[in-house]
């Protein structure tokens, strides 16, 4: 059966970020995709300019009603969440994902908590990292925060691989969750390399790939890193080979984005998707 995803995100006509940037990825790798937008911008908001509406929450109410209406969410296998616009559309994706596990109990919610990067601070709504901390978080199966976000909602300043695996170990002990942590350069990780770490209750597990001189980086990379390596794992790969097939997208991906593109190259280099010219081994740590 073809796996199922219901995922909220922006959508952005111009260019690959939110769902812009993940749809074609889950589709890409066999995913059948149920695309509800938060936004329709023109362009990411990277550019500095864009146009556009922040839907309200009882249009993403009206949708998932009518996603209801149709009988299908038995059938979604999973939940991925982005950038949200406004925090007040926060308890719609929320009360969603709880009646798709009723109705599907074996369904996971991957949270992508959408807000920050390092060198641009926070760059949405005021009020959306507070909802992340305080309401989806404590939801969500699989988290996939960049290093900013991760130490933001943890309310730390990492200063090593092994201090982000305790403080995740920490704040999910006793459960089944996973954080995913993306784009993490602490001191110990060598200049020039970044590593993205796989945490589970009992495990842990780090990839480290070389950093590309792509300025600026284009935006989109998580939104994309996070539809692949939730492909990878509805497809029944294992966490680590989910991780490393996902990493080494991305790697090729932001390789291949021309100097000036702001926007990942992700039809013109729709192969890496599917089979990365490269692959990055995940070490256990
Ligand atoms: O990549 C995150 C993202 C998603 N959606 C929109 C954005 C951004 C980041 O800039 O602007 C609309």
């Amino acid at each position: 059966m073809t796996p199922i995803v219901l995922s909220v995100q922006s959508h952005v006509a111009y260019g690959h970020a939110g769902n812009s940037a993940a749809v074609f990825p889950l589709q890409r790798l066999g995913i059948e995709v149920l695309p509800v937008h938060t936004v329709q911008f023109s362009n990411h908001t990277g550019y500095g300019a864009f146009r556009g509406q922040v839907f309200d929450v009882n249009h993403l109410r009206e949708v998932f009603l009518g996603l209801e209406d149709r009988a299908i969410l038995p059938r979604i296998d999973a939940v991925l969440s982005g950038y949200m616009g406004d925090s007040s559309i926060g308890d719609a994706i929320l009360d969603i994902t709880a009646r798709i596990k009723s109705a599907n109990p074996k369904a996971v919610y991957v949270c992508d908590p959408v807000f920050g990067d390092v060198g641009r601070g926070v760059f949405v709504r005021p009020g959306i990292p507070e909802y992340h901390r305080d309401h989806t978080l404590a939801a969500a199966d699989i988290i996939t925060p960049n290093q900013f976000e991760f130490e933001q909602l943890m309310g730390v300043t990492l200063h090593s691989l092994a201090h982000a695996i305790a403080v995740a170990k920490q704040y999910i002990a006793g459960s089944t969750k996973t954080v995913v942590i993306t784009s993490l350069m602490t001191p110990d990780i060598a200049s020039g390399q970044l590593a993205t770490v796989a945490i589970t209750a009992q495990q842990a597990w780090a990839v480290q790939t070389p950093l590309v001189a792509v300025t600026p980086l284009p935006n989109g990379m998580g939104d994309a890193f996070s539809a692949i390596i939730l492909a990878h794992l509805l497809q029944h790969k294992t966490l680590p080979q989910a991780l490393e097939q996902a990493t080494a997208s991305l790697y090729e991906l932001v390789s291949h984005t021309e100097a000036g593109q702001r926007d990942l190259p992700l039809v013109a280099q729709q192969q890496q998707i599917v089979a990365p010219s490269s692959h990055f081994q995940a070490i256990a740590v």
